[in-house]
């Protein structure tokens, strides 16, 4: 009892090694479980894998190494297991009643991390809503004695008291948080529609948590003419520190424009049920015109961060889109060239920093030139009749020169595609 009061969080990992079948090598996959355990407080005695190639229904791991586990959780004074995978509720009850601590898995400590971090109410709302949707099936197997006592890692969250309570009172809430969900995104689409309509592109940064996301998205707003700091967003040295979507508009010194949208980082094994619930929140990045994918290339482990970038967007079927890679924090690596070549991928890879601000022009100039490589340079003569014409393009575009003509104004700029159309009888035909 008096250690639990010092140190009520003292974890032994526990990982299995279905070798080839394994989507990620498993001392990878033992490392990011131990950063997403102290992510959520806990500290981490022991990493214990087992090879085997066969999952064993009752108790996931094998007979022997459960004896093994008891023995450690004795010597070590551990009084929390975390499983690398997700366990069914069976499996639960019976490590649990072996092991006389709690037994949690990968799922319930991501939940958990999410369930600290929500801020927003739309973030605590789809956080709800992922935590009931992975106990539901779970009710029986949580039911112990062990998994109730409250508090601890994996029962942490908006709705905290209520999750013990039965399958019905589960099913209802699930329906009422999917209605408020319903009705906030009702807002969420106007946004859409109304960044539509003014044809402003949208540009989404993507990528592993803790990449630098936030921290580029600062950068950009710096470099906006309309840069305010309090439209800063927050970056910070964590996993999931950003769990919701950000808009901002960024707005360039020769009036280009667009939208910056900073995004919730992926992680391996993102739960299911998370990914179903933030899927209006993820999905935001879907109608971006161009994803900006960053790779904290300091990580030893980025090949792999990327792979499952990748996959996850891939399967919110993305596959389509223009996509910049960018490799961050070049501030903290040595040999940026050795880091650009891991890279398998044949594209063009910009190495920077956002911290720094190092070759983000580069990246800028990449930006500009996906966006706006539509845009024509044009020469119009506007009647002086259409001065809204005149100070439409005035404020929309930068104005290469002007004239006061004896028949109208005479502007030069690079416009949109549309706005060549629409202006199109002002337009004077090169000779
Ligand atoms: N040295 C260095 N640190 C950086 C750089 N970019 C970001 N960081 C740091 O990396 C940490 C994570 O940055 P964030 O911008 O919060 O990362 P994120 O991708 O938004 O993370 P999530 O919101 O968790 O998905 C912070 O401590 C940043 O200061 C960089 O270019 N160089
Ligand atoms: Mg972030």
């Amino acid at each position: 009892m008096e250690k639990d009061m010092i140190d009520p969080n003292r974890a032994i990992l526990v990982g299995l090694n279905l070798g080839n079948r394994n989507e990620i090598n498993i001392d990878d996959s033992m490392d990011e479980l131990s950063e997403l355990s102290k992510a959520a407080g806990a500290s981490v005695l022991q990493i214990v894998i087992q090879n085997k190639n066969i999952i064993e229904a009752t108790t996931y791991i094998g007979k022997g190494k459960v004896d093994e586990i008891k023995m450690l959780i004795y010597a070590l004074d551990a009084n929390l297991i975390i499983f690398n995978d997700e366990l069914s509720g069976a499996q639960i009850r019976n490590l649990e009643s072996e092991f006389s601590v709690r037994v949690i898995d990968r799922t319930a400590l991501i939940l958990d991390i999410f369930a600290i971090r929500a801020e927003t109410k739309i973030a605590k709302l789809q956080v709800e809503l992922a935590q009931l949707k992975y106990r539901l099936p779970r009710l029986s197997g949580l039911h112990s004695e062990l998994s109730r006592t409250g508090g601890g890692i994996g029962t942490r969250g908006p709705g905290e008291q209520k999750l013990e309570l039965d399958r019905r009172y589960i099913r209802d809430r699930i329906d009422e948080i999917r209605s408020q969900i319903k009705e906030s995104e009702k807002t969420r689409e106007t946004q859409k529609q109304l960044r539509e309509k003014n044809e402003i592109p949208i540009v989404a940064l993507v990528g592993y948590t803790n990449a630098g996301k936030s921290t580029m998205m600062n950068a950009f707003i710096e470099k906006s003419v309309e840069g305010d700091p309090l439209k800063h967003v927050f970056e910070k040295d964590m996993l999931f520190a950003t769990l919701d979507t950000y808009h901002r508009r960024i707005v360039l010194d020769d009036k280009k424009v667009f939208i910056l949208i900073d995004t919730i980082g992926f992680v391996s094994k993102l739960p299911h049920s998370l990914i179903s619930a933030f899927k209006a929140t993820l999905e935001e990045a879907l109608v971006a015109d161009l994803l900006i994918q960053v790779v904290d290339g300091s990580n030893e482990h980025f090949d792999m961060q990327m792979r499952v970038t990748h996959d996850v967007l891939k399967n919110m079927g993305t596959k389509d889109k223009p996509m910049i890679t960018v490799l961050n924090k070049i501030d903290k690596i040595e040999n940026v060239s050795d880091v650009k070549e891991l890279f398998r991928s044949d594209d063009s890879v910009i190495a920077l920093s956002s911290k720094t601000g190092e070759n983000m022009d580069a990246l800028m100039s990449q930006i500009k030139e996906i966006l706006f490589s539509q845009h024509k340079q044009a020469k119009f003569l506007v009647p002086y009749t259409d001065g809204t014409a005149v100070s439409y393009l005035c404020d929309t575009y930068k104005i290469i020169s002007m004239d006061y003509r004896e028949n109208g104004t005479y502007l030069e700029a690079e416009v949109s595609p549309i706005d060549f159309g629409r202006y199109e009888d002002y337009l004077i035909k090169d000779v």
